[in-house]
């Protein structure tokens, strides 16, 4: 298999959705409006990972395409709970690709404590042979879950999946606060927000001042 080949289309459409997404937050910087995302980062999965998931899986190298769904990455981070919901309505409201699927990991968290919400898309990306669909998973989350997913992979790439019980109890407990810290967050965000906005006009003062 040419790998090179084969992933070039699902780089492409990494580097297009980063460019959709982060446009979408400047919109609402332009429109001086709270924005629902607090960045975005994109990636394409690594060979060796998609072959050890193909062989967890054992899913056939001819089906990888279909069933392997995170081929191409994205990541939205959004500082609020409700950003998350609107962010996936604003998904759903787009004509440039079709949701096949949500998995909503934030009413149903997983096992390991692990919340975020995962849409799955179809999209078309333009090769020089003619259109290709191609699979994406979109993920969205708190900054708060992401700070724990991140460091619970880490853990995970260091024991090979095998945590021990005693860290991974700890992590269960790290996800509670994380989840708490969700809650407390959301209950003061008109708070926050209004210091956010208080301090962005500050700025813009300064540096018109400045020029
Ligand atoms: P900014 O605002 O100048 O930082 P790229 O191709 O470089 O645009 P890529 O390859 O996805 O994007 O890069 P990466 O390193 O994965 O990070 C993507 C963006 O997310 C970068 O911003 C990071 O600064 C930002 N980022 C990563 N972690 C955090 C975080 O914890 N908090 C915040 N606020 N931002 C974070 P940009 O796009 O380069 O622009
Ligand atoms: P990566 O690139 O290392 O992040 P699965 O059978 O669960 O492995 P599936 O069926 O594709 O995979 O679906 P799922 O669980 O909806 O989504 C998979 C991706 O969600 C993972 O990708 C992770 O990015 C993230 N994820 C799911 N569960 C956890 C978790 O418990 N902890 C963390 N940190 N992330 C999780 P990969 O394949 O692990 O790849």
């Amino acid at each position: 298999m040419d790998w090179k080949v084969f992933l070039a289309p699902y780089a492409q459409a990494v580097e297009e959705l980063k460019v959709k997404l982060k446009g979408m937050r400047a919109q609402f910087e332009y429109e001086s409006l709270h924005s629902p995302i607090e960045f975005v980062t994109g990636r394409v999965k690594p060979i060796t990972s998609i072959i050890e998931k193909a062989k967890r899986k054992q899913i056939h190298f001819d089906h990888i395409e279909r069933e392997i769904q995170d081929i191409a990455g994205l990541r939205v981070v959004c500082q609020f709970v409700d950003d998350i919901y609107s962010v996936v309505d604003m998904l759903r409201g787009r004509n440039d690709f079709d949701i096949l699927e949500e998995k909503d990991y934030i009413s149903q968290k997983k096992d390991s404590g692990y919340r975020s919400y995962h849409v799955i898309i179809e999209y078309p990306v333009e090769t020089i042979h003619g259109e290709k669909k191609i699979l994406a998973e979109i993920q969205i989350r708190t900054l708060a879950m992401n700070f724990w997913a991140t460091n619970e992979h880490s853990l995970n790439y260091k024991y090979s999946g095998r945590i021990p019980g005693n860290i991974k109890a700890r992590l269960k407990k790290a996800a509670e606060a994380a989840f708490q810290l969700d809650e407390e967050m959301s209950k003061i965000r008109n708070e926050i927000q209004e210091a956010q906005r208080i301090f962005k006009e500050k700025q813009e003062k300064e540096k018109h001042n400045r020029e």
